[in-house]
């Protein structure tokens, strides 16, 4: 009698093993709502180091400030709003003999996929207890800069962003707008990065973040496509013009640590 029990619990064992997928992924399913649920709202607030891509051959490595909320909207996706705040510097002897020194804020929205879970088998992400991760992430947002161009040699400034002609502009990009003087420019921006998230403890992860962001404007490095031009020349100085359709753009990259802290509700 024991070994027909046996028999039957054995065969109960494998019918489960074999259950047909539709059955796992509604299990799990299940199981990824509820963790979403529960893991709520991150805030994380990182610091790295910057480097500026432009028309300057060399870039410096600047300091670099970045606040990261999070928002689940499920296992794999979640939503993501981007601070970001720094100096970003490069310089070149050669041609245009200048240093540029850019400040910035940045904000962007955008989505991350956790690429860690999306390749987990759907047994795998319901038993790991996911400590690592990577993701990838996109965003769009603007980024408000004001940058000045130094002379390497005299130090004396050769162009600027902003000035006392400068205006904020009308959709063609060249008709002014508003009053004079503006202090920053504002320019679309796109980032894209990977990031690492480790986690410490259930409410504290330590990330490290590798980005690009890519911007639609070639003065962040207050440098234009071959113009070397300055204040001190006839035509020079201020480039508040936005950058014709064939100019190349300039972009910013950077590497990052930081920690966040994870504000939903306990399991
Ligand atoms: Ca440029
Ligand atoms: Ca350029």
């Amino acid at each position: 009698m024991q070994t027909i029990y046996r028999r039957i619990a054995y065969s109960v064992a494998l019918l489960l093993y074999l259950a047909p997928p539709t059955t796992a992924q509604t299990t799990d399913t299940t199981v990824v709502r509820t963790d979403s649920l529960k893991a709520g709202l991150t805030v994380g607030l990182n610091i790295g180091v910057n480097q500026l891509y432009g028309d300057l051959s060399s870039p410096n490595i600047c300091p670099g400030f970045g606040l990261l909320i999070s928002y689940p909207l499920s296992n794999v996706i979640s939503l993501n709003l981007l601070g970001d705040l720094g100096t970003l510097s490069a310089q070149e002897s050669s041609f245009y003999n200048s240093i540029a020194k850019t400040s910035y804020a940045q904000v962007a929205l955008g989505g991350a996929i956790n690429l860690t879970r999306l390749f987990q088998s759907t047994q795998k992400r319901k038993l790991a207890s996911n400590q690592s991760n990577f993701s990838f992430y996109v965003a769009v947002g603007m980024v408000s800069f004001d940058a000045i161009a130094y002379s390497l040699t005299t130090n004396q400034v050769q162009r600027y962003t902003n000035g006392s002609g400068s205006h904020r502009t009308e959709e063609d990009g060249v008709t002014a707008k508003g009053p004079a003087g503006v202090s920053s420019t504002h320019e679309v921006v796109v980032p894209i990065g990977l990031r690492y998230n480790r986690q410490l403890s259930p409410r504290i992860n330590l990330y490290g973040d590798l980005r690009y962001n890519f911007v639609n404007t070639d003065k962040l490095d207050a440098s234009v496509d071959n113009d070397n031009t300055t204040i001190s020349t006839a035509t020079g100085g201020d480039i508040y013009r936005n950058p014709a359709s064939n100019e190349s753009r300039d972009a910013w990259a950077s590497l990052s640590v930081g920690l966040s802290y994870r504000l939903g509700k306990r399991r």
